[in-house]
């Protein structure tokens, strides 16, 4: 079934537009005809969406390829899969996955060599593998395991407790829980984590479909056993409702640390409790409104304070006070002004974790060009012990604890599907031995080749960029080319194995592109200040100039390019079509922020004015409209020197349970470009389709099962395909 230029021409659904709803921004008058598309409940936002899924079916089902690629992407996904291993207690435990499940299975056994037996199958929680673990903790005995679990892809999370021994659920259940770690106490009777007061209509909620604003925070603790009403509160903050809190447990037991953050920043409020001064322990506390006696140790906004370790009083922590690519430093706590550096900053590679193992030493891991570096350090002194050489690619989990000789370490590459090192710490020199590891049947790494570029930006500043594809292309300009960022909130992007992607750069003969943009942290904070608030343009900047470096290397042309991004990478697509719409064929926004003027006022978005800043402040109002994807689609026709050019083929992908970025961002932006581009005008030259895929009981990407994983990448490397003329090679 090939596809005719009228064929392709899509009837776009009437929308209405209420253009009396205007905001006045310190003086300036901003229309926003589509708010109505705010309220996920309305009758008329529900017809809209099915319209628009209507719509972009119909679109897909054309797309000739749709078919092969969802039978190749699931052939390939079709593999074993074992995640790192972890111990607590005597105990080992590990998530796999036989290949087409859903949701991965936890599994536990004695020791290393002895049958593995199910503790936890998610699948079985859901009919459709909707139900997923979003986080967990097994307490300090390895008696329980409490977990977090979310439906339908939404942040709220629901704790439940297995009795490990004999695998069943215990009657706790904690409710309206999110953003939130679960830390047992070492006596094993309970746990610290966070939540928010329930919201006031839970009778009826789907929970994740709302979009209220996330306040008032709270850290609690939960006796097994118990209702959650009996929780203990042990800290909130009603003056600053807008701050989040999160709760650790020194690796002795002795300590409970307390972080409050008042955004998404790497900065944080360091407080703690001894529970030695406690004399009747946390229980104490029961039925009482007092909160636990935290002292006070970093009370400011300025700098990130992670543990790392602790021996009684002196504390270990990773920073980046004074260093922007972070140190450790060290604090005794009965001197809180004298603090020392243990593993000083790096003039060049950024700290990027630190784990306290094998008694006295740390595991040590740096990004190095985007490239990770592993050290093993003595952690008294901070001397180096010991490198770890490990191939270009992302260390994406380490385990190891103090009381423990052995680590476990998680690799993957563009081409390396997994690798889970064990490595024994007390050996004279500790080597990485592989101890799993991820076979892709039909996949051959020798078939491709990954190397790095770096190229200059706008204003001159060298950024680095991954390119991955089959090996001896030519650089005729011919490709398909697919190039991915992020830029923002300090977030590294670095190399990860995708079926997707192998099979675009086999079955489509595509290359695909990551570049490291400024906004994330692959050069520690200076890097993510380059790319936020005033300097958020530099972004869209350092995308263009990857788009135009793969154009004038040969790699591409305009009309075979699709930009993809999600969540803050959604924003970067939309906002650099609007910027350059002829500079790409194809464009795909996942679950983007794509109304820069109102975000914050939607579940967490009030977050993530650290990096955006908000448009209740006139300055940073004059910044946003700048930008703001829904404030700047343009006919590319009517611009100067725009003659000819039209937007790309744009599919904006969310989901009716995304309470991370709520849909309304792109269902606003998808009736916008719908308006302006194609409708508003008779014989529109925007003959590239502008589509919505708005997903069911799917979120903004974490927990997503197997099934539903493999449809939407075969819809978008079918729509590719199609959109950039690219034919299915076998
Ligand atoms: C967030 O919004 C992160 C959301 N989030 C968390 C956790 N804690 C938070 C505390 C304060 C504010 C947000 C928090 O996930 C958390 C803590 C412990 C365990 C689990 C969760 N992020 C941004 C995002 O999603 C960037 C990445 C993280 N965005 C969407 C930014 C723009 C688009």
């Amino acid at each position: 079934m090939g596809s005719s230029a009228a064929e392709d021409l899509l009837i776009y659904p009437d929308v209405r537009r209420d253009e009396s709803v205007a905001d006045n921004y310190h003086g300036v008058l901003v229309p926003d005809p589509y708010r109505w598309l705010e309220d996920p409940d309305a009758e008329e936002v529900k017809d809209f969406v099915e319209k628009q899924v209507k719509l972009t079916q119909s679109y897909l089902q054309n797309c000739e390829t749709r078919e092969k690629f969802r039978g190749r992407i699931t052939a390939l996904f079709d593999h074993p899969r074992y995640r790192i291993p972890f111990k607590y207690g005597d105990k080992y435990f590990h998530f796999f996955n036989t290949g087409l499940q859903d949701q991965d299975v936890l599994y536990v056994q004695d020791n290393l060599e002895a049958e593995a037996e199910v503790l936890l199958d998610p699948n079985t929680l859901s009919e459709d593998g909707t139900v997923a673990l979003n986080t967990y903790s097994v307490s300090e005995n390895a008696e329980f395991l409490a977990v977090g679990l979310s439906s339908s892809g939404s942040d709220w999370v629901n704790i439940k407790v297995i009795r490990i021994a004999d695998k069943t659920t215990e009657p706790d259940s904690l409710s309206w829980v999110k953003f939130s770690s679960i830390t047992w106490s070492h006596d094993s009777k309970g746990f610290f984590y966070s939540r928010y007061p329930a919201p006031k209509e839970q009778g009826e909620l789907d929970a994740g479909t709302e979009t209220n604003i996330n306040l008032n925070h709270q850290l609690f603790y939960h006796f097994l056993g118990t209702e959650q009403s009996e929780d203990i509160l042990c800290w909130k903050d009603p003056e600053n409702p807008e701050w989040s809190v999160g709760a650790d447990v020194s690796e002795d037991g002795k300590y409970i640390l307390l972080y409050i953050t008042e955004g998404c920043d790497p900065v944080n409020r360091l407080y703690y409790c001894d529970l030695d001064t406690l004399p009747q322990g946390i229980e104490s506390f029961k039925g009482k409104e007092e909160m636990l006696p935290f002292q006070k140790l970093i009370d400011n906004f300025e700098a990130e304070y992670a543990l790392v370790a602790n021996d009684d009083t002196e504390f270990t922590f990773r920073t980046n006070k004074n260093a922007p690519r972070y140190k450790l430093v060290r604090v005794d706590l009965r001197y809180p002004e004298s603090w020392s550096d243990v593993v000083p900053e790096s003039d060049k590679d950024v700290l990027e974790s630190a784990v306290s193992v094998n008694g006295n030493q740390l595991l040590v891991s740096y990004l190095s060009d985007v490239k990770y570096v592993l050290q093993v350090r003595d952690l008294e002194s901070g001397k180096l012990l010991h490198n770890l050489p490990i191939d270009i690619g992302s260390v994406s989990g380490i385990f190891g604890r103090r009381k423990y000789d052995e680590i476990f370490i998680a690799f993957t590459s563009f081409l390396t599907p997994g690798i889970i090192y064990q490595c024994n710490l007390n050996a004279e020199k500790p080597n990485l031995i592989v101890f799993k590891e991820t076979i892709v049947p039909g996949f051959d790494r020798n078939d491709f080749e990954t190397k790095q570029v770096f190229f200059p930006s706008k204003d001159g500043t060298q950024i680095p960029m991954f390119i991955v594809c089959k090996k001896d292309i030519g650089l005729d300009s011919s490709h398909p080319t697919m190039l991915y960022g992020y830029g923002g909130f300090n977030i590294n992007i670095t190399p990860s194995f995708s079926v997707h992607r192998v099979v675009s750069l086999k079955h489509l003969g595509a290359v695909s592109a990551v570049a490291n943009i400024r906004g994330g942290g692959e050069y520690g904070e200076e890097w993510h200040k380059a790319g936020s608030l005033a300097n958020k343009q530099n972004c869209f900047d350092d995308f263009i100039c990857a788009a135009e470096f793969l154009i004038s290397e040969g790699y591409t042309q305009p009309k075979k390019l699709c930009i993809e991004g999600g969540s803050n990478g959604g924003l970067l697509v939309a906002a650099c079509i609007n910027q350059r719409p002829g500079l790409f064929g194809c464009a795909l926004a996942h679950v983007g922020v794509m109304d820069m003027l109102r975000f914050h006022k939607f579940t967490i978005g009030h977050a993530w004015t650290t990096d955006y800043g908000c448009s209740d402040k006139e300055a940073e109002f004059h910044w946003l409209i700048k930008y703001s994807p829904l404030h700047n689609v343009k006919r590319a026709w009517e611009e100067p020197r725009g003659q000819g050019v039209q937007y790309p083929a744009t599919m904006l992908l969310t989901a009716d349970h995304d309470d991370r970025v709520v849909p309304h961002h792109s269902l606003k932006l998808l009736a916008t470009m719908q308006y302006v581009l194609c409708k508003s005008i008779e014989h529109s030259p925007q003959t590239n389709p502008i589509i919505g895929r708005i997903d069911m009981k799917a979120g903004h990407g974490a927990g997503v099962p197997t099934l539903k994983l493999i449809d939407r990448e075969a819809d978008i490397l079918a729509f590719l395909a199609r959109v950039v003329g690219a034919s299915w090679i076998d």
